[in-house]
């Protein structure tokens, strides 16, 4: 599993207050804290509240390098902000987000191909969030057409079947699980899958029992990625215990701690 850390997002208070005095410390302490907790990317969102995100994203993933080499997602809906991050950024990355729209993906899919980006793909449209897992699928396909015929190489893009919270969207739950299954056989080679996991759980008093049992599910049905919280050791050990599971890594006793050491 591919985790994206994604606690560097002015929507939580200490980063956005960080962003607004440019208190580089915050950001550093708070990337390498993922790390050391199993991230293998961090996710960097400048948040609402930011006036300025051209410049907060710059700012940020300038203060995120100095510290470390890891893999950053740049999570903007503005192609202005993405460009501004793929530009100061030295290492790899990965573009969160396109829609399925046309007009947006004619923008963002020659700066991903340009900076050797790989790309996440939201099954969302003009439209808004589908309500369903066809159509789910039929967004996922266009998106995965439109990267065929603008030669992105498939195997970097990641489809997100945009997850909801339980508590207003139950009846989702088993559309979103299909669809990341579905999402693998659209074409071979096979796009991958990833969610924005704590949304599941937005709003809900029972927030990391529902994170981890649907990262859990999840996996099962064939997650390859999820941007999530990496300090919540219970769920980081429902990750690496479901992938045990499924014959992912080798089992010891010390299982847990092994995998840490990798
Ligand atoms: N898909 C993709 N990217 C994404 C998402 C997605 N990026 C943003 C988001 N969804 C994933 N990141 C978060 C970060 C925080 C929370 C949820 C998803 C979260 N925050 C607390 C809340 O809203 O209750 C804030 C707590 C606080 O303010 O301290 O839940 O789906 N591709």
């Amino acid at each position: 599993m591919f985790i994206i850390g994604e606690l560097i997002n002015g929507m939580y208070a200490n980063i956005g207050k960080a962003i607004k005095e440019k208190d580089k410390s915050v950001i550093q302490k708070c990337a390498l804290s993922q790390i050391q907790a199993g991230a293998d990317a961090l996710d960097v969102n400048c948040g609402p509240a930011s006036k300025e995100p051209v410049s907060d994203i710059k700012w940020l993933v300038e203060a995120i390098q100095e510290v470390t080499d890891k893999p950053l997602a740049l999570d903007s809906s503005k192609p202005k902000v993405i460009e501004a991050g793929l530009k100061a950024a030295k290492n790899k990355t990965i573009i969160n987000s396109t829609t399925a729209d046309p007009e947006k993906m004619e923008i963002i899919l020659p700066l991903a191909k340009s900076y050797k980006a790989k790309l996440i793909g939201l099954t969302i449209s003009a439209k808004g969030i589908p309500q369903n897992k066809d159509q789910r699928l039929e967004l996922a396909a266009m998106i995965v057409a439109t990267c065929m015929d603008k030669e992105f190489p498939i195997e970097d893009l990641y489809l997100d079947p945009i997850v909801m919270p339980v508590n207003v969207a139950q009846a989702q739950m088993r559309d979103i699980l299909e669809s990341i299954r579905e999402f693998k056989i659209i074409s071979d080679p096979s796009p991958k899958a990833i969610i924005g996991l704590s949304n599941v759980s937005q709003g809900t008093c029972t927030r990391s029992l529902i994170n981890r049992t649907f990262l859990t599910m999840a996996i099962a049905y064939g997650l390859d990625a999820a941007i999530l919280d990496p300090l919540d050791k219970d769920l980081m050990d429902a990750g690496i215990s479901t992938e045990l599971i499924l014959n992912k890594h080798i089992y010891c006793d010390s299982y847990l701690d092994a995998y840490r050491r990798k």
